[in-house]
């Protein structure tokens, strides 16, 4: 398909834990998707807007640039992106409400835990390294962050890092794994973020439109 530069283009996870809850909130806001889940691309019937169904990591990096004049991301994944760029040109405009988790650090649970200080010289496993340095650097604590993009709660017994940091939802993961929760870095939800990058005088209306209809279904939700 090529980009028609009538119509917006919102970025939403194509399949994963935001997918089902992203969907809804745009029919709810009146738009009628067609559907074809394994479609990269959805046209919307009665609004000038494509949907891009992609991996959450590469929300950011599409609005930021304005290849999508819109995404559904969690805060998380933008704020790792945010840390790494010297300005990310996109804002969040809505907090969605959904896709609430919080980002943890985790340790054993018969390993000693004194405080922050007990991470000095400590090696964390995290697919979140910047948001984890951060907080580390915040703290004043010097410790190894050891990136890994899955499976993070193994690290502990695979003697690859003494603790964890990683996003808990339930809890149900960290029991699950014998590891406990010892500190809290960042606290997280779904949100909707729009590009900064100029857009057509047209885009720029039906993006109101857009977050006014947005605004409207979460309104109902309060
Ligand atoms: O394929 P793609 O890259 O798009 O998806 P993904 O696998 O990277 O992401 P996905 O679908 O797992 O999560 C998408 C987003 O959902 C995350 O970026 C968060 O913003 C949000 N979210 C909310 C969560 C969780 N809750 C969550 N519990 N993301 C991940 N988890 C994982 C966590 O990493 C751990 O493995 O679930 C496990 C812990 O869950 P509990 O319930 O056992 O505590
Ligand atoms: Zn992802």
């Amino acid at each position: 398909m090529l980009v028609d530069e009538t119509r917006l283009h919102i970025a939403i996870q194509k399949s994963g834990r935001l997918s089902d809850y992203s969907r809804g909130l745009l029919r709810d806001a009146g738009l009628k998707i067609q559907n074809g889940k394994n479609d990269l691309t959805a046209r919307v019937d009665n609004f000038p807007a494509d949907l891009m169904f992609v991996r959450d990591d590469d929300i950011p990096i599409f609005v930021s640039d304005g290849v999508c004049e819109f995404g559904i991301v969690g805060e998380n994944v933008l704020r790792e992106f945010s840390l790494g760029e010297d300005s990310p040109r996109f804002e969040v405009v809505a907090q969605l409400g959904f896709g609430k988790c919080t980002l943890k650090i985790a340790a054993p649970e018969a390993s000693p835990y004194e405080g922050p200080q007990s991470l000095r010289g400590a090696r964390i496993a995290t697919s979140y390294p910047r948001i984890l340095q951060r907080f580390l650097d915040d703290n004043g604590i010097d410790a190894t962050v050891v990136k890994m993009n899955g499976a993070v709660e193994l690290a502990p017994r695979l003697q690859i890092a003494a603790f964890i940091c990683d996003l808990v939802s339930t809890g149900a993961t960290l029991e699950a794994n014998g590891l406990r929760a010892v500190e809290t870095v960042f606290t997280s939800e779904a949100v909707l973020v729009r590009t900064r990058k100029p857009m057509a005088e047209a885009k720029v209306d039906q993006g109101a439109k857009l977050l006014s209809r947005i605004d409207g279904v979460l309104a109902t939700k309060e």
